[in-house]
């Protein structure tokens, strides 16, 4: 109805959200892909939005912001991540900003284990093997992998998703090492060895993944210095952000054998990474699905639909991004 809040959806959510979104607000569509900005920017000025759900790979930066028109009270970004959104200037033109932590954590830290357990097995090259047609019997050496169990894997960004992937990797009998801003307290540093710096950790890492959010300070900190630092035939994990990564660097420790194998979810051009990871073997790659479950996904839009409706009716929303 006409009394209803108006939402501006720049992507169709699973069933279950979308019957809650079609049950209270009005909105201006379910695009099946992901609206570009300019497509953002000119369906606000024509719908005029309470509220706008949106998500990664969509970015809002400052000018784009100043562009929303004044009727947008609230903008929450389905993703924990919020490196695509300006929020200083969204806070500045008085719009609240609200993400999903928390109901992605396991399913994030599962796709990193996910990845691990390809990369260190192989299983990219034996899933080619067998598309091509098996055919002869593999030679006990040949096509081997590397063990997990009893490997050191070092975690840098000890937040929710790095303790949820330390906790999966103790199951798999693993040495945890972590590197983050601060020390954890003993209980949730659970055994994990600590490092002040990523560069005094990687000379004891067999496998390094990364789970910390992309920033200004962040943007290509992986880089050619710190993985010459790791012991030459190491395994790299990234299932965080794309940014972190000078994937120059990543590519030329793939090729020299300075790393063994990759396992990749995140690139820095989204959706079309670089196509010289395409041409590696030892990379296993994955297209950004680290939240990618029926009940992650719906979980994600049950929550950004709570902070909306949290917003719209004057009350705080339950998970405010820097207020
Ligand atoms: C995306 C993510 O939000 O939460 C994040 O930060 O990167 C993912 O969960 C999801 O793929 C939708 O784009």
């Amino acid at each position: 109805s006409d009394t209803q809040p108006r939402l501006l959806l720049t992507q169709r959510q699973t069933p279950a959200v979308m019957q809650r979104i079609e049950h209270s607000f009005t909105i201006s569509g379910a695009p099946d892909h992901k609206m570009t900005t300019r497509e953002l920017l000119d369906t606000a000025r024509a719908f005029q939005p309470d509220a706008i759900m949106t998500s990664t790979g969509l970015p809002l930066q400052g000018d784009d912001v100043k562009q929303l028109p004044d009727c947008v009270k609230v903008v929450a970004t389905v993703s924990v991540g919020t490196d695509h959104l300006d929020i200083p200037a969204l806070h500045a033109r008085g719009i609240i900003v609200t993400n999903t932590p928390d109901v992605l954590t396991q399913c994030n830290a599962d796709m990193a284990i996910l990845l691990m357990l390809a990369a260190a097995r192989r299983a990219g090259e034996y899933t080619t093997l067998m598309r091509r047609g098996w055919g002869q019997s593999l030679a006990m050496d040949e096509l081997l992998g590397t063990r997990i169990s009893g490997k050191r894997l070092g975690i840098v960004g000890m937040g929710r998703i790095g303790r949820a992937v330390a906790k999966r990797a103790r199951g798999f009998d693993m040495e945890v090492l972590y590197s983050n801003r601060r020390r954890l307290p003993a209980e949730q540093e659970a055994g994990a060895t600590y490092f002040a710096t990523i560069a005094d950790m990687l000379p004891h890492c067999d496998i390094l993944s990364l789970h910390m959010p992309a920033s200004p300070e962040t943007d290509g900190m992986i880089n050619a210095d710190l993985l010459g630092r790791l012991p030459r035939g190491a395994i790299f994990i990234n299932a965080a952000r794309g940014a972190l990564v000078d994937e120059d660097a990543l590519i030329d420790a793939l090729r020299s054998g300075q790393l063994a194998a990759a396992g990749l979810d995140v690139y820095r051009n989204e959706p079309n990474p670089d196509p010289r990871f395409l041409e590696l073997p030892n990379v296993f790659l994955t297209p950004h699905v680290g939240s990618a479950t029926v009940e992650t996904r719906t979980d994600m839009g049950m929550l950004a639909l709570d902070n909306v409706e949290a917003v719209l009716k004057g009350a705080h929303p339950p998970t405010p991004v820097g207020a």
